[in-house]
Protein backbone atom coordinates (compact mmCIF):
# COMPACT_ATOMS: atom_id res chain seq x y z
CA UNK A 1 0.00 0.00 0.00
CA UNK A 2 1.35 3.24 -0.81
CA UNK A 3 -1.29 5.81 0.53
CA UNK A 4 0.06 7.69 3.16
CA UNK A 5 3.46 7.68 1.89
CA UNK A 6 5.73 9.32 -0.38
CA UNK A 7 6.05 7.69 -3.71
CA UNK A 8 9.19 7.60 -5.58
CA UNK A 9 8.47 7.47 -9.34
CA UNK A 10 9.71 8.76 -12.94
CA UNK A 11 8.80 12.15 -14.02
CA UNK A 12 9.99 14.37 -16.75
CA UNK A 13 11.66 17.39 -15.70
CA UNK A 14 12.28 20.72 -17.64
CA UNK A 15 14.83 22.54 -15.21
CA UNK A 16 14.70 25.13 -17.39
CA UNK A 17 13.38 26.58 -20.90
CA UNK A 18 15.08 25.32 -23.91
CA UNK A 19 16.49 22.08 -22.90
CA UNK A 20 15.37 18.95 -23.42
CA UNK A 21 12.99 16.96 -20.93
CA UNK A 22 15.03 14.60 -18.29
CA UNK A 23 13.52 11.57 -17.24
CA UNK A 24 14.19 11.94 -13.34
CA UNK A 25 13.34 9.91 -10.08
CA UNK A 26 11.58 12.40 -8.21
CA UNK A 27 9.40 12.22 -4.88
CA UNK A 28 5.65 12.66 -4.79
CA UNK A 29 4.22 13.60 -1.20
CA UNK A 30 0.99 12.32 -0.19
CA UNK A 31 -2.04 13.86 -0.68
CA UNK A 32 -3.31 16.51 1.77
CA UNK A 33 -6.68 17.30 2.99
CA UNK A 34 -8.42 18.41 0.03
CA UNK A 35 -5.99 16.89 -2.62
CA UNK A 36 -5.74 13.46 -4.36
CA UNK A 37 -2.86 11.63 -5.78
CA UNK A 38 -3.67 10.17 -9.24
CA UNK A 39 -1.57 7.87 -11.10
CA UNK A 40 -1.23 9.04 -14.74
CA UNK A 41 -2.18 5.94 -17.48
CA UNK A 42 -1.69 8.44 -20.17
CA UNK A 43 -0.86 12.11 -21.32
CA UNK A 44 -1.00 14.06 -24.52
CA UNK A 45 1.29 16.67 -25.77
CA UNK A 46 -0.21 19.96 -26.54
CA UNK A 47 1.22 23.01 -27.55
CA UNK A 48 0.92 24.91 -25.07
CA UNK A 49 3.78 22.64 -22.75
CA UNK A 50 5.88 23.61 -25.65
CA UNK A 51 5.23 27.53 -25.27
CA UNK A 52 6.33 26.97 -21.60
CA UNK A 53 9.39 25.00 -22.79
CA UNK A 54 10.38 27.42 -25.20
CA UNK A 55 10.34 29.82 -22.72
CA UNK A 56 7.80 32.19 -24.11
CA UNK A 57 5.61 32.28 -20.69
CA UNK A 58 7.68 33.70 -18.79
CA UNK A 59 5.67 34.33 -15.57
CA UNK A 60 5.81 30.24 -15.10
CA UNK A 61 7.80 29.28 -12.84
CA UNK A 62 10.88 26.44 -13.41
CA UNK A 63 12.14 23.57 -12.33
CA UNK A 64 8.77 22.10 -13.95
CA UNK A 65 6.57 19.64 -14.57
CA UNK A 66 4.44 19.96 -17.43
CA UNK A 67 1.50 18.05 -19.05
CA UNK A 68 -1.44 18.94 -18.60
CA UNK A 69 -3.88 16.71 -20.70
CA UNK A 70 -4.39 13.38 -18.86
CA UNK A 71 -6.41 10.12 -17.81
CA UNK A 72 -5.11 8.22 -14.78
CA UNK A 73 -6.39 6.42 -11.21
CA UNK A 74 -6.92 7.52 -8.41
CA UNK A 75 -4.35 6.38 -5.71
CA UNK A 76 -5.37 8.07 -2.61
CA UNK A 77 -7.23 11.08 -1.65
CA UNK A 78 -6.67 13.39 1.47
CA UNK A 79 -9.42 12.63 4.50
CA UNK A 80 -11.63 16.06 2.66
CA UNK A 81 -12.18 14.50 0.11
CA UNK A 82 -15.76 13.45 -0.90
CA UNK A 83 -15.90 13.40 -4.53
CA UNK A 84 -13.53 10.74 -5.81
CA UNK A 85 -12.14 7.65 -4.30
CA UNK A 86 -9.31 5.73 -4.53
CA UNK A 87 -9.22 3.36 -7.61
CA UNK A 88 -11.73 6.30 -10.09
CA UNK A 89 -10.66 6.72 -13.77
CA UNK A 90 -10.68 10.90 -13.56
CA UNK A 91 -9.27 13.44 -15.68
CA UNK A 92 -7.28 16.21 -14.41
CA UNK A 93 -8.97 19.45 -14.75
CA UNK A 94 -7.12 22.85 -15.74
CA UNK A 95 -9.93 25.22 -14.88
CA UNK A 96 -11.05 24.04 -11.66
CA UNK A 97 -14.70 24.34 -10.17
CA UNK A 98 -14.76 24.99 -6.55
CA UNK A 99 -18.60 26.09 -7.23
CA UNK A 100 -18.93 28.27 -4.65
CA UNK A 101 -16.88 31.31 -6.10
CA UNK A 102 -18.76 33.52 -8.74
CA UNK A 103 -17.01 32.54 -11.78
CA UNK A 104 -18.27 28.79 -10.79
CA UNK A 105 -21.70 29.99 -9.63
CA UNK A 106 -22.00 31.94 -13.23
CA UNK A 107 -23.64 29.73 -15.97
CA UNK A 108 -21.56 31.65 -18.30
CA UNK A 109 -18.48 31.68 -17.27
CA UNK A 110 -15.72 27.97 -16.83
CA UNK A 111 -13.03 29.97 -14.72
CA UNK A 112 -12.76 29.31 -11.40
CA UNK A 113 -11.36 32.26 -8.82
CA UNK A 114 -10.41 30.04 -6.46
CA UNK A 115 -7.80 28.41 -8.90
CA UNK A 116 -7.23 31.65 -10.66
CA UNK A 117 -5.58 30.29 -13.92
CA UNK A 118 -3.72 33.87 -14.11
CA UNK A 119 -1.67 33.50 -11.17
CA UNK A 120 0.78 30.56 -12.00
CA UNK A 121 2.28 30.18 -8.58
CA UNK A 122 3.13 26.65 -9.37
CA UNK A 123 2.66 25.73 -6.08
CA UNK A 124 -0.87 23.88 -3.86
CA UNK A 125 -3.07 26.24 -2.06
CA UNK A 126 -0.54 26.03 1.24
CA UNK A 127 2.57 27.04 -1.16
CA UNK A 128 4.03 24.12 -1.13
CA UNK A 129 4.38 21.89 -3.72
CA UNK A 130 4.11 18.22 -3.76
CA UNK A 131 6.97 17.39 -5.98
CA UNK A 132 10.87 16.97 -5.10
CA UNK A 133 13.72 16.00 -7.24
CA UNK A 134 17.26 15.46 -5.61
CA UNK A 135 15.89 18.03 -2.67
CA UNK A 136 14.43 20.48 -5.26
CA UNK A 137 11.45 22.34 -4.96
CA UNK A 138 9.43 20.66 -8.30
CA UNK A 139 6.96 23.23 -9.69
CA UNK A 140 3.40 21.88 -10.86
CA UNK A 141 1.68 23.16 -14.09
CA UNK A 142 -2.15 24.61 -14.52
CA UNK A 143 -2.62 22.61 -11.39
CA UNK A 144 -2.32 19.59 -13.39
CA UNK A 145 1.50 18.31 -14.27
CA UNK A 146 0.79 15.11 -15.82
CA UNK A 147 4.20 14.14 -17.46
CA UNK A 148 5.33 12.04 -14.34
CA UNK A 149 3.88 8.50 -13.36
CA UNK A 150 2.08 10.31 -9.86
CA UNK A 151 0.81 13.70 -9.89
CA UNK A 152 -1.32 15.42 -6.57
CA UNK A 153 -3.64 17.65 -7.49
CA UNK A 154 -6.71 19.61 -5.70
CA UNK A 155 -9.86 18.12 -5.15
CA UNK A 156 -11.39 21.38 -7.64
CA UNK A 157 -9.24 19.98 -10.66
CA UNK A 158 -10.18 16.61 -10.92
CA UNK A 159 -13.16 14.76 -11.91
CA UNK A 160 -14.44 11.07 -11.88
CA UNK A 161 -15.11 9.36 -15.57
CA UNK A 162 -16.62 6.17 -16.54
CA UNK A 163 -14.07 3.12 -15.78
CA UNK A 164 -14.64 1.82 -19.08
CA UNK A 165 -12.90 5.29 -20.96
CA UNK A 166 -9.89 4.41 -22.73
CA UNK A 167 -7.04 6.72 -21.71
CA UNK A 168 -5.26 6.74 -24.09
CA UNK A 169 -8.22 7.97 -26.43
CA UNK A 170 -10.39 10.38 -23.94
CA UNK A 171 -6.89 11.76 -22.19
CA UNK A 172 -7.52 14.80 -24.91
CA UNK A 173 -10.34 15.25 -23.28
CA UNK A 174 -8.39 16.85 -20.56
CA UNK A 175 -7.53 19.39 -23.30
CA UNK A 176 -7.20 19.64 -26.68
CA UNK A 177 -10.53 18.09 -28.00
CA UNK A 178 -12.65 20.05 -25.61
CA UNK A 179 -10.49 23.28 -26.17
CA UNK A 180 -11.67 23.39 -30.00
CA UNK A 181 -14.92 21.55 -29.95
CA UNK A 182 -16.12 23.64 -26.76
CA UNK A 183 -15.11 27.33 -28.85
CA UNK A 184 -17.18 25.99 -31.67
CA UNK A 185 -20.00 24.93 -30.15
CA UNK A 186 -20.06 26.26 -26.89
CA UNK A 187 -18.29 29.72 -26.72
CA UNK A 188 -19.21 30.87 -30.40
CA UNK A 189 -22.45 28.75 -30.71
CA UNK A 190 -22.12 27.95 -34.66
CA UNK A 191 -25.38 27.79 -35.87
CA UNK A 192 -26.45 24.73 -38.94
CA UNK A 193 -25.66 25.90 -42.33
CA UNK A 194 -22.64 28.30 -41.15
CA UNK A 195 -19.58 29.34 -42.41
CA UNK A 196 -17.06 29.01 -40.47
CA UNK A 197 -12.91 29.47 -41.08
CA UNK A 198 -10.21 27.60 -38.70
CA UNK A 199 -6.94 29.01 -38.52
CA UNK A 200 -4.26 26.33 -37.48
CA UNK A 201 -5.00 22.71 -37.83
CA UNK A 202 -2.90 21.19 -34.96
CA UNK A 203 -5.10 19.08 -32.16
CA UNK A 204 -6.96 22.29 -31.15
CA UNK A 205 -7.75 23.19 -34.60
CA UNK A 206 -9.06 19.67 -35.50
CA UNK A 207 -10.85 19.62 -32.85
CA UNK A 208 -12.87 23.07 -33.43
CA UNK A 209 -13.41 21.78 -36.81
CA UNK A 210 -15.35 18.46 -35.37
CA UNK A 211 -17.37 21.13 -33.06
CA UNK A 212 -18.24 23.31 -36.49
CA UNK A 213 -19.50 19.58 -38.16
CA UNK A 214 -21.02 18.27 -35.15
CA UNK A 215 -22.87 22.10 -35.15
CA UNK A 216 -23.90 21.70 -38.78
CA UNK A 217 -21.89 24.26 -40.14
CA UNK A 218 -22.03 23.93 -43.74
CA UNK A 219 -18.91 25.40 -44.80
CA UNK A 220 -15.40 24.90 -43.10
CA UNK A 221 -12.58 26.26 -43.84
CA UNK A 222 -9.27 25.13 -42.83
CA UNK A 223 -6.10 27.93 -42.54
CA UNK A 224 -2.32 26.12 -42.15
CA UNK A 225 0.82 27.22 -43.55
CA UNK A 226 1.88 23.33 -43.18
CA UNK A 227 -0.19 21.64 -45.89
CA UNK A 228 1.12 18.14 -44.38
CA UNK A 229 -2.37 18.93 -42.23
CA UNK A 230 -4.96 19.38 -45.05
CA UNK A 231 -5.67 15.48 -45.40
CA UNK A 232 -6.78 15.29 -41.63
CA UNK A 233 -8.26 18.19 -41.66
CA UNK A 234 -10.27 16.78 -44.45
CA UNK A 235 -10.91 14.15 -42.85
CA UNK A 236 -12.78 15.69 -39.15
CA UNK A 237 -14.86 17.54 -41.75
CA UNK A 238 -13.47 20.66 -43.43
CA UNK A 239 -14.76 21.56 -46.78
CA UNK A 240 -11.51 23.49 -48.08
CA UNK A 241 -8.09 24.01 -46.92
CA UNK A 242 -5.88 26.77 -48.09
CA UNK A 243 -2.46 27.69 -47.40
CA UNK A 244 -1.93 31.60 -46.72
CA UNK A 245 1.72 31.22 -48.56
CA UNK A 246 -0.23 30.29 -52.15
CA UNK A 247 -1.47 34.28 -52.40
CA UNK A 248 -0.34 37.18 -52.49
CA UNK A 249 -3.04 39.13 -51.02
CA UNK A 250 -3.68 39.05 -46.82
CA UNK A 251 -5.43 35.55 -46.34
CA UNK A 252 -8.27 37.83 -44.81
CA UNK A 253 -8.93 39.74 -48.19
CA UNK A 254 -8.61 35.71 -49.49
CA UNK A 255 -11.32 34.44 -47.52
CA UNK A 256 -13.62 37.54 -47.30
CA UNK A 257 -13.56 36.95 -51.04
CA UNK A 258 -14.22 33.16 -51.39
CA UNK A 259 -16.74 33.64 -48.44
CA UNK A 260 -18.98 36.43 -50.58
CA UNK A 261 -17.93 39.12 -47.62
CA UNK A 262 -16.77 37.21 -44.24
CA UNK A 263 -17.13 33.97 -42.38
CA UNK A 264 -19.72 33.95 -39.76
CA UNK A 265 -17.46 32.09 -37.16
CA UNK A 266 -13.38 32.09 -36.86
CA UNK A 267 -11.25 30.67 -34.98
CA UNK A 268 -8.00 31.17 -33.99
CA UNK A 269 -5.99 28.11 -33.06
CA UNK A 270 -2.63 29.14 -33.34
CA UNK A 271 -1.48 32.08 -30.76
CA UNK A 272 -0.08 34.78 -33.20
CA UNK A 273 -1.72 37.83 -32.32
CA UNK A 274 -1.40 39.06 -36.33
CA UNK A 275 -3.46 36.39 -37.40
CA UNK A 276 -6.05 37.04 -34.21
CA UNK A 277 -6.86 40.44 -35.85
CA UNK A 278 -6.67 38.68 -39.75
CA UNK A 279 -9.45 36.32 -38.43
CA UNK A 280 -11.33 39.20 -36.80
CA UNK A 281 -10.91 40.76 -40.69
CA UNK A 282 -12.10 37.46 -41.90
CA UNK A 283 -15.16 37.54 -40.10
CA UNK A 284 -18.78 39.25 -41.86
CA UNK A 285 -19.57 42.90 -41.13
CA UNK A 286 -22.88 43.02 -39.13
CA UNK A 287 -22.44 39.60 -37.63
CA UNK A 288 -18.97 37.75 -37.35
CA UNK A 289 -17.91 36.35 -34.77
CA UNK A 290 -14.25 35.46 -33.97
CA UNK A 291 -13.05 33.07 -31.10
CA UNK A 292 -9.64 33.46 -29.96
CA UNK A 293 -8.51 30.23 -28.58
CA UNK A 294 -4.32 30.18 -29.51
CA UNK A 295 -1.95 31.26 -26.44
CA UNK A 296 0.23 33.96 -27.91
CA UNK A 297 3.66 34.46 -25.62
CA UNK A 298 3.25 36.42 -22.54
CA UNK A 299 3.45 40.50 -23.00
CA UNK A 300 2.53 40.28 -26.29
CA UNK A 301 -0.63 42.95 -27.46
CA UNK A 302 -3.17 42.68 -30.85
CA UNK A 303 -3.74 45.76 -32.48
CA UNK A 304 -6.72 46.79 -34.23
CA UNK A 305 -9.30 48.86 -36.00
CA UNK A 306 -11.90 49.87 -33.63
CA UNK A 307 -14.04 50.28 -36.93
CA UNK A 308 -14.01 46.22 -36.94
CA UNK A 309 -16.12 45.89 -33.56
CA UNK A 310 -18.22 48.67 -33.94
CA UNK A 311 -19.60 47.61 -37.84
CA UNK A 312 -21.06 44.54 -35.23
CA UNK A 313 -18.08 41.97 -35.14
CA UNK A 314 -17.12 40.30 -32.00
CA UNK A 315 -14.28 38.72 -30.60
CA UNK A 316 -14.37 36.36 -27.86
CA UNK A 317 -11.58 34.02 -25.93
CA UNK A 318 -11.95 30.80 -23.97
CA UNK A 319 -10.09 28.38 -22.05
CA UNK A 320 -11.19 24.92 -22.76
CA UNK A 321 -13.63 25.67 -24.83
CA UNK A 322 -15.63 27.07 -22.40
CA UNK A 323 -17.24 24.35 -20.65
CA UNK A 324 -17.28 23.71 -16.82
CA UNK A 325 -15.01 20.71 -16.22
CA UNK A 326 -16.93 18.90 -13.84
CA UNK A 327 -19.78 18.81 -15.81
CA UNK A 328 -18.68 18.50 -19.12
CA UNK A 329 -15.87 16.43 -18.79
CA UNK A 330 -17.58 13.22 -17.68
CA UNK A 331 -20.33 13.99 -20.22
CA UNK A 332 -17.87 13.93 -23.31
CA UNK A 333 -15.85 10.76 -22.51
CA UNK A 334 -19.74 9.21 -21.91
CA UNK A 335 -20.44 11.39 -25.68
CA UNK A 336 -17.21 9.78 -26.86
CA UNK A 337 -18.24 5.75 -25.71
CA UNK A 338 -21.51 6.18 -26.89
CA UNK A 339 -19.97 7.32 -30.71
CA UNK A 340 -21.85 10.47 -30.19
CA UNK A 341 -18.42 12.09 -30.81
CA UNK A 342 -15.20 10.83 -32.49
CA UNK A 343 -11.78 11.70 -31.46
CA UNK A 344 -9.69 8.70 -32.47
CA UNK A 345 -8.55 10.89 -35.62
CA UNK A 346 -6.69 13.01 -33.34
CA UNK A 347 -4.06 10.86 -32.18
CA UNK A 348 -1.35 10.40 -34.82
CA UNK A 349 1.61 8.50 -32.21
CA UNK A 350 1.38 7.13 -29.17
CA UNK A 351 4.66 6.67 -27.82
CA UNK A 352 6.07 5.42 -24.04
CA UNK A 353 6.64 7.91 -21.63
CA UNK A 354 9.98 7.53 -22.14
CA UNK A 355 9.99 8.92 -25.38
CA UNK A 356 8.36 12.30 -24.74
CA UNK A 357 11.80 14.25 -26.00
CA UNK A 358 10.64 12.50 -29.74
CA UNK A 359 6.77 13.80 -29.36
CA UNK A 360 8.16 17.60 -28.58
CA UNK A 361 10.57 16.93 -31.90
CA UNK A 362 7.56 15.65 -34.00
CA UNK A 363 5.72 18.53 -32.51
CA UNK A 364 7.95 21.30 -33.36
CA UNK A 365 8.44 19.59 -36.71
CA UNK A 366 4.88 20.08 -37.78
CA UNK A 367 4.54 15.97 -38.38
CA UNK A 368 2.28 15.19 -35.88
CA UNK A 369 -1.78 15.90 -34.95
CA UNK A 370 -0.89 14.87 -31.38
CA UNK A 371 1.44 12.39 -29.31
CA UNK A 372 0.26 10.28 -26.86
CA UNK A 373 2.46 8.99 -23.98
CA UNK A 374 1.28 5.60 -22.19
CA UNK A 375 2.57 4.86 -18.90
P1 LIG B 1 -0.07 22.79 -32.92
O1 LIG B 1 1.30 23.34 -32.95
O2 LIG B 1 -0.28 21.34 -32.99
O3 LIG B 1 -0.92 23.45 -34.12
C1 LIG B 1 -0.76 24.77 -34.55
C2 LIG B 1 -0.90 24.82 -36.07
O4 LIG B 1 -0.84 26.18 -36.50
C3 LIG B 1 0.20 24.08 -36.82
O5 LIG B 1 -0.38 23.13 -37.70
C4 LIG B 1 0.94 25.19 -37.58
O6 LIG B 1 1.44 24.76 -38.83
C5 LIG B 1 -0.15 26.22 -37.74
N1 LIG B 1 0.32 27.58 -38.00
C6 LIG B 1 1.46 28.19 -37.54
N2 LIG B 1 1.54 29.45 -38.01
C7 LIG B 1 0.44 29.65 -38.77
C8 LIG B 1 -0.03 30.76 -39.54
N3 LIG B 1 0.65 31.91 -39.59
N4 LIG B 1 -1.20 30.62 -40.21
C9 LIG B 1 -1.90 29.45 -40.17
N5 LIG B 1 -1.49 28.37 -39.45
C10 LIG B 1 -0.34 28.47 -38.77
O7 LIG B 1 -0.75 23.42 -31.61
P2 LIG B 1 -2.07 22.99 -30.78
O8 LIG B 1 -3.15 22.66 -31.72
O9 LIG B 1 -1.68 22.03 -29.71
O10 LIG B 1 -2.36 24.38 -30.03
C11 LIG B 1 -2.74 25.54 -30.79
C12 LIG B 1 -2.77 26.77 -29.90
O11 LIG B 1 -3.81 26.62 -28.91
C13 LIG B 1 -1.49 27.00 -29.10
O12 LIG B 1 -1.23 28.38 -29.01
C14 LIG B 1 -1.84 26.45 -27.73
O13 LIG B 1 -1.04 27.00 -26.72
C15 LIG B 1 -3.27 26.91 -27.63
C16 LIG B 1 -4.09 26.23 -26.55
C17 LIG B 1 -5.17 26.94 -26.03
C18 LIG B 1 -5.94 26.35 -25.05
C19 LIG B 1 -7.12 27.07 -24.51
O14 LIG B 1 -7.71 26.58 -23.53
N6 LIG B 1 -7.53 28.19 -25.08
C20 LIG B 1 -5.65 25.09 -24.59
N7 LIG B 1 -4.59 24.43 -25.10
C21 LIG B 1 -3.83 24.96 -26.08
ZN1 LIG C 1 -3.53 22.31 -23.80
Amino acid sequence: VTSGKVIKCKAAIAWEPKKPLSIEEIEVAPPKDHEVRIKILASGICRSDDHVLEGLKSNIKFPIILGHEAAGIVESVGRAVTTVKPGDKVIPLIVSQCRECQCCKHPNANLCVKADIRKHTGLMDDNTSRFSCKGKLIHNFLDTSTFTEYTVVNEISVVKIDDAAPSEKVCLIGCGFSTGYGSATHTAKVHAGSTCVVFGLGGIGLSAIIGCQVAGASRIIAVDINKDKFPKAKAVGATECISPQDYTKPIHEVITEMTDGGADYTFECVGITDLMVSALKSSHYGFGATVIVGVAPTGAKISLDPMLLLTGRTVKGAIFGGFKGKESVPQMVTDYLTKKINLDELVSHTFPFEKINEGFKLLRGGKCTRTVLTF
